[in-house]
């Protein structure tokens, strides 16, 4: 368990590993939250594995081992949990979803049903409305002139839209955003945040357990599309309304911090904002910069299947290690100049969607999303000013504000 007990000592004999370095950090802490940089670089520094006794994890900040460990989902598992409780040692605080807390073969299979239904000819058909609704909203808000950058418009316009291509009733909407929040702060350690997010969850649990069953949802959308795989046979009526269940819960805060995170690095970069209005083609790659700048979904666990030796350090079997997808896509080792919003840098390779078999399924929704609403921006808007304090939200995984007060000029 205690690095120390094998390696901490820094003449340790050869095949023993490199020294692992104990750090008195708490990534889940609000301190960390409101800047979590000097820290990402402490860690990053320190060594390639790092371990953090205040929750009993290992960890890893650099680009080349966060990278490491995603694409080896044998060794670094992810159907013990990906957030800090073990699912071998701890009941979970909902059924395990059966595509993010699942190990090949049984991820295949339903990563492939999702994959079809937020498949490049889904995105085909929903693309027209995508663009129109973030038109409508830039409209809107170019009329209101001084808004708020994060209700207004991070999350207006995905509530607009997702909902909807879910197939979602009208009705007991307003759980999504809450439901979300939980599911997120619960990957956390069992701080406050993520005490009080499942001690208040019942309400939203019972919304979204009720809106993934078959005949809750509209025909068209992406609930009733995942349904559908249950006729062909690809998964059971029992798997569909739990896959539902994972794009509710996936498919709406993430892009709303994505939005967010865009909004607010234009808002910040100037210069950049200047180079979209010239050329707004770049929107795709200034909303996936944005995603690797600020780094939406910050942290993720996976549990060691055995003994393992990662960056010349040794991990036993059966330990959480904590991925830094915020540090390593800032990581100087990987990045040129990583704290610069640069629209037209080349991004791919960014682990803000994560990567390998697990690397987000519904990264064409999100993009979608992102390069709509940043279109939009771009052909409408002049100017984009911060008129008042950018107020944080704080989350054990999500990284964005709650608020950020701006004026908008027409261009
Ligand atoms: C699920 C990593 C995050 C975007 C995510 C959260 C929940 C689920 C999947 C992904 O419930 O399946």
């Amino acid at each position: 368990m205690n690095p120390t007990d094998v390696s901490a000592s820094s003449d340790a004999p050869a095949g023993a590993g490199t020294a692992i370095p104990q750090l008195d950090i708490d990534p889940f802490a609000i301190g960390f939250f409101d800047d979590p940089y000097p820290a990402h670089q402490e860690m990053r520094e320190a060594a390639p594995v790092i371990y953090l006794h205040k929750w009993n994890v290992y960890g890893v900040a650099r680009y080349a081992e966060v990278y490491a460990v995603l694409n080896d989902p044998q060794t670094f598992c992810s159907s013990r949990g990906v957030g800090l409780s073990d699912f071998a040692k701890e009941t979970p605080w909902r059924p395990p979803s059966l595509i993010l807390e699942a190990d090949p073969p049984a991820h295949t299979r339903t990563r492939a049903v999702l994959s079809q239904v937020l498949s490049p000819a889904v995105m085909k058909q929903i693309r027209d409305r995508f663009m129109s609704a973030a038109e409508a909203k830039v409209d809107e808000l170019l009329a209101r002139g001084r808004f708020d950058a994060i209700t207004d418009l991070a999350q207006a316009y995905p509530l607009s839209i997702f909902p909807d291509a879910m197939g979602l009733q009208a009705e007991g909407r307003e759980h999504l955003i809450p439901y979300a929040s939980l599911v997120f702060n619960a990957f956390g350690p069992p701080n406050e945040l993520r005490k009080q997010a499942i001690e208040r969850s019942a309400p939203h649990q019972a919304y979204v357990t009720a809106q993934c069953q078959r005949d809750a949802l509209t025909p068209g959308g992406f609930g009733a599309c995942v349904h559908a795989f249950a006729d062909k046979g690809d998964i059971t009526a029992v798997e569909a309304p739990l896959l539902v269940r994972s794009l509710l819960s996936a498919g709406l805060d993430t892009t709303i911090y994505g939005i967010g995170a865009a909004v607010y690095c234009l808002a910040r970069f100037p210069d950049q904002w200047e180079r979209l209005r010239q050329d707004p083609s770049l929107a795709r790659n200034a909303f996936e910069e944005a995603v690797r700048l600020e780094s939406p979904v910050q942290t993720f666990f996976r549990t060691t299947t055995r003994e393992v030796e990662l960056g010349g350090c040794r991990i036993g079997e059966g330990e959480k290690v904590l991925m830094f997808l915020g540090a390593a896509n800032r990581d100087p080792r990987r990045w040129d100049a990583p704290d610069r919003y640069d629209i037209t840098r080349k991004v791919s390779g960014h682990v803000g969607f994560g990567y390998g078999i697990h690397m987000c399924v519904g990264q064409l929704v999100a993009r979608l999303e992102g390069e709509a609403i940043l279109t939009a921006l771009a052909r409408k808007v002049a100017t984009i000013a911060i008129t008042g304090p950018a107020k944080r939200g704080y989350n054990n995984t999500l990284r964005g504000l709650e608020s950020l007060p701006v004026t908008f000029t027409r261009a």
